[in-house]
This record gives C-alpha cells, sequence and structure tokens, in this order.
C-alpha cells in the first residue's frame, strides 16, 4: 500500500461521519448563505465573449476539514457540454460559498475523473489548456470568489477534454466534468 493509498483509506474510513457533519452544517447555514448569494452575485462578464458560449456553474454545500484534507459536496456543471470547433469562450460562475477555479485540460487517457491527486489535494495542471480562475475577471488568478464570475476564450481543436477546478480536493470531491469539441 503506496503513502497515497494508506491516506485515502483513511479519508474513505471518515467519510460516514463527515457526511452527518456536513448534513448538519448545511441544514444551519443554508438560510445565510442564501441571503448572501443574492446579494453579492454581480453582472460581471465578458462584453463580446468569442465564438460559443459555455456556461459553468460552480457550487458547494459545505464543507469539513480534517487535517490537511477536506471533504465535501462540490459540483461543476457546463452547458453546452458538446460544442463546434474553434473559439470556445466559457464563462464561470461561483455560486456556492468556496472559492473556486476553472480549468481545461484534455482529457486523461483513463477518462475524466481518473487524474492522480498528490498530497496537497491537488492535480497535476502541467496541460492545462487555459483558466479562469479570478474574481471578475477574465483568466488564470488566485481563485474565483463566491458570487463572482470569471472568463476565458480558447481555441479548442475537436477532441475530448475535462474541466475542472483544482482548488485544493474539489476535484478528488468529483469537480469536474466531460467536454467534447466536434
Ligand atoms: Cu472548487
Amino acid at each position: 500500500m503506496t503513502r497515497s493509498t494508506a491516506r485515502l483509506s483513511v479519508i474513505i474510513g471518515s467519510i460516514g461521519l463527515l457526511s452527518l457533519l456536513t448534513i448538519a452544517g448545511v441544514g444551519f447555514t443554508q438560510g445565510h448563505i442564501g441571503d448572501e448569494r443574492a446579494q453579492s452575485l454581480t453582472s460581471c462578464g465578458p462584453t463580446q465573449p468569442s465564438g460559443t458560449v459555455v456556461h459553468v456553474t460552480l457550487s458547494d454545500r459545505g464543507n469539513v476539514m480534517m487535517g490537511a484534507s477536506t471533504l465535501m459536496m462540490v459540483s461543476l456543471y457546463a452547458s453546452p457540454s458538446t460544442v463546434p470547433s474553434g473559439n470556445v469562450t466559457f464563462v464561470a460562475t461561483n455560486v456556492g460559498g468556496l472559492t473556486h477555479e476553472f480549468l481545461v485540460l484534455p482529457a486523461p487517457r483513463d477518462g475524466v475523473g481518473t487524474r492522480a491527486t498528490g498530497v496537497n489535494g491537488k492535480i497535476n495542471e502541467s496541460t492545462s489548456l487555459g483558466e479562469a480562475s479570478t474574481s471578475c475577471g477574465r483568466g488564470a488568478g488566485s481563485g474565483i470568489s463566491p458570487g463572482t464570475t470569471s472568463w476565458v476564450t480558447l481555441h479548442l481543436s475537436p477532441g475530448n477534454y475535462e474541466l475542472l477546478c483544482d482548488e485544493p480536493w474539489h476535484y478528488a470531491n468529483g469537480m469536474y466534468q466531460g467536454f467534447t469539441v466536434q
């Protein structure tokens, strides 16, 4: 058993307890977060988006810290998920309560969701084609704050891609989606 496998086992063993804590946390804070979302969602976005526009929703429903790792309910939803080749403008809006990112990478050989996660909870971003990861602005940055939007335009060839968030442990908790360029 490798060190990372051992760590994964510990995490999986804790899911039952953490799920209960997460559900309790969501129930407690839901109303408050909802109010904040309504007030903080801004209208920032690209003024003249190039090519096909893909709207990406980044969301979460509370989280629980445990040592260096975090388990959470996070999701990434992009629509449409199939587009023609050429310029694609991704407009990513964070409707959750945590900071998120948005990255575009070629799909991994073994399929969407199969990337290895390092001990820091992040994937290897070296093949990233581009990202929208700033608050109310275009391109890379230090993350998309709750209630804000980031965007990026990429020229994509036909193929299979993976859209993901690489805040620590978000990918490992399912924050990715397959994306097809025809
Ligand atoms: Cu995220």
